[in-house]
């Protein structure tokens, strides 16, 4: 086995088989497989794969059940081969397969550890896309020299191959975040990474539509603060606790409303602001904390509950932590700050336990 080609995929199934047939066309002559690592797609891909393997070896399926992310799928695929190159691309054509025989060749070489399909060098080219999107790509990539210093045209390319022990060596250091697993090998690397980058031109989509929505932005903030600071303190934390200060805004503007305008006695709009920022808490860090593992439908419900259930006895820790310290004669902004970050690092280690749990 020579060549292992990773291909992540969400709600792919039309573009499965022809992918297979070029990739045939194309590695005729070389030793691969091709693994599909399929985050669980209601269009059933992972079946359409299997179905292939059936008759195919060089088919592989991995199904990951409840769990959502592009750069996490890309690195347990390549965590399932024993080739000595991995390549990684996208299932819906848009990555020219010419490239794979030609990426192959270089790395054979004993110069480099990773060849990237490059959109930005000379030749290659992104075809259809808007202005607008252009004009993020470009601001992405200027964004990202912050955390690489490699000297690369296309950093968030998803496009590339490696050889295996090259990411054998930095798996363990990487992020695994949101999209761009090229910027988080090339940001995570020990040493400089030995780079070519080929030039391609980027397919319109095939079948299917694009899982790239306004979010993946912000996965990719978390991944440059991740690489920036994550080593201190991790950046699910940082997100929690923006999400918490937020909470307080919201709690104090339903209190005000529920005593100013709607006459409502302390104790009943204290609790109703209580509710309201609890809830808009759990669908905040739902969408943005904890977007790789968001709950959808029944499991909303329940993890609404137990969020509730988490933070009722994470505000019992606060008063008592925070009451205890008061009475050993500190200053009540000490007393107060303490039972907060209390509360707050409970209800963190608490709910990514019990809310955002990966069993669901
Ligand atoms: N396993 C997995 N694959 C994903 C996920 N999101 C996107 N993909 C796949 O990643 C590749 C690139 O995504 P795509 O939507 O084409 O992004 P775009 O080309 O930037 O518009 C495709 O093969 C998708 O099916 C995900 O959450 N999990
Ligand atoms: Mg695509």
């Amino acid at each position: 086995m020579e060549l292992t080609v990773v291909v992540p995929t969400f709600n792919e199934r039309d573009n499965i088989v022809p992918l297979v047939e070029r990739l045939i066309k194309v590695l005729a002559g070389t030793d691969w497989e091709v693994v599909f690592v399929d985050d669980d797609s209601p269009d059933g891909t992972a079946e359409v794969v299997r179905q292939l393997a059936q008759t195919d070896r060089r088919v592989r399926c991995v199904q990951r059940i409840g769990r959502r992310g592009l750069a996490s799928a890309c690195v347990e695929g390549m965590l399932t081969s024993a080739a000595p190159f991995l390549a990684v691309m996208d299932a819906d054509l848009q990555h020219d397969e010419e490239l794979l025989p030609r990426m192959l060749e270089e790395l054979r070489g004993d110069g480099l550890d990773i060849v990237v399909g490059s959109r930005y060098v000379e030749g290659g080219g992104v075809g259809g896309w808007s202005r607008l999107r252009v004009g993020i790509s470009a601001m992405a990539g200027r964004l990202s020299r912050f955390v690489v210093k490699a000297d690369i045209a296309d950093p968030m390319s998803g496009f590339f191959m490696i050889r295996r022990d090259t990411f054998h060596q930095e798996v363990r250091r990487l992020s695994a975040q949101g999209f761009k697993i090229l910027l988080d090998l090339f940001a995570s690397s020990p040493a400089p990474l030995r780079f070519k980058e080929l030039p391609f031109q980027f397919r319109a989509r095939l079948h299917g539509e694009s899982k790239l929505d306004t979010l993946v932005a912000w996965e990719y903030v978390n991944l440059l603060l991740d690489k920036i600071i994550g080593h201190i303190v991790p950046v699910r934390f940082l997100m929690f606790a923006m999400v918490g200060g937020v909470g307080i805004g919201v709690h104090l503007a339903v209190l005000a409303i529920g005593l100013r305008a709607g006459g409502l006695g302390f104790p009943v709009a204290q609790a109703t602001a209580t509710m309201v920022a609890m809830t808009g808490n759990f669908l905040l860090n739902n969408v943005f904390t904890y977007r790789d593992q968001r709950l959808r439908g029944r499991g909303l419900i329940w993890g609404l509950l137990s969020f509730y259930l988490v933070c009722g006895l994470g505000a019992l820790a606060n008063v008592g932590i925070a009451s205890f310290i008061y009475h050993s004669d500190e200053p009540w902004w000490l007393a107060g700050l303490a039972g907060a970050v209390v509360g707050s690092v409970w209800n963190y280690a608490m709910s990514s336990v019990f809310t955002w749990t990966r069993r669901r």
